[in-house]
């Protein structure tokens, strides 16, 4: 029975991709045990379960690992499909979903890292290509509640954790989001009150302190 199974999750932190994993555990209603991992000093248990990229997240289903934030969601997806799935039933729609959340790794987060890691030039056009991800996005979104039409999936899922570190891209890029893509905000708020949501995200303004105190921890 998969509802008496031992599910694991290994994650750190404020990590965007560690809080997908979350989202989709309670989106699903599944009990599971979380193990917080120090990345400055990796655990036995991490190497052992991620030996290629040594990353959270790690989703451990009776001792099997799953790595890769997209793919252990669409793992639980399949996995405790009981109720509604979070990717569509049509190929096309599911091609198209995976494609977005894709976009989200390969765009979203490349270039809103360099936001808050350089400076100057680098910084601004960082800034730019992040905006310009955010309004790629928001056309995809268009008048739709979610990514996926009138239910919360895997695009939402993908996306809705870099909503916590929107003010810590704001802080040092000196921009608001909200100015510039306030359909994606709109998006965001409606996601927020989702319990899975609402447990999961971090507070902006936590994020915004442990990345100051990161920076500077890596100045000393
Ligand atoms: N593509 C991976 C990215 C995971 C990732 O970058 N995890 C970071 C934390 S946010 C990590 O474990 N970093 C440790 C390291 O790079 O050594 C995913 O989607 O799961």
């Amino acid at each position: 029975m998969v509802e008496e199974s031992k599910v694991v999750l290994l994650g750190s932190g404020f990590s965007m991709f560690g809080m997908r994993a979350k989202i989709a555990l309670e989106e699903k209603g599944i009990k599971y045990e979380y193990i917080e991992q120090d990345l400055t000093n990796k655990s036995p248990l991490l190497q052992e379960m991620n030996p290629i990229h040594k990353k959270i997240p790690v989703l451990i289903h009776n001792g099997r690992p799953i790595c890769e934030s997209l793919i252990i969601v669409e793992y639980i997806d399949m996995v405790w499909n009981n109720n509604s799935s979070f990717l569509p039933s049509d190929a096309y729609q599911r091609a198209l979903a995976r494609f977005w959340a894709n976009f989200v790794d390969q765009e979203v987060y490349h270039v809103s890292r360099r936001v808050w890691t350089s400076m100057g030039n680098e910084q601004e056009v960082a800034k730019k290509g992040f905006i310009e991800s955010l309004k790629q996005l928001e056309e995809v979104l268009g008048d739709k509640a979610y990514f996926g039409g009138d239910t919360f999936g895997f695009v939402d899922i993908s996306l809705i954790p870099f909503y916590c570190w929107f003010y810590t891209y704001e802080m040092f890029g000196k921009f608001k989001v909200e100015a510039e893509c306030p359909k994606l905000i709109a998006w965001a708020k409606r996601c927020m009150p989702r319990e899975s949501v609402s447990k999961t995200l971090a507070d902006g303004k936590e994020v915004y302190e442990s990345v100051l105190d990161y920076k500077k921890l890596m100045l000393d």
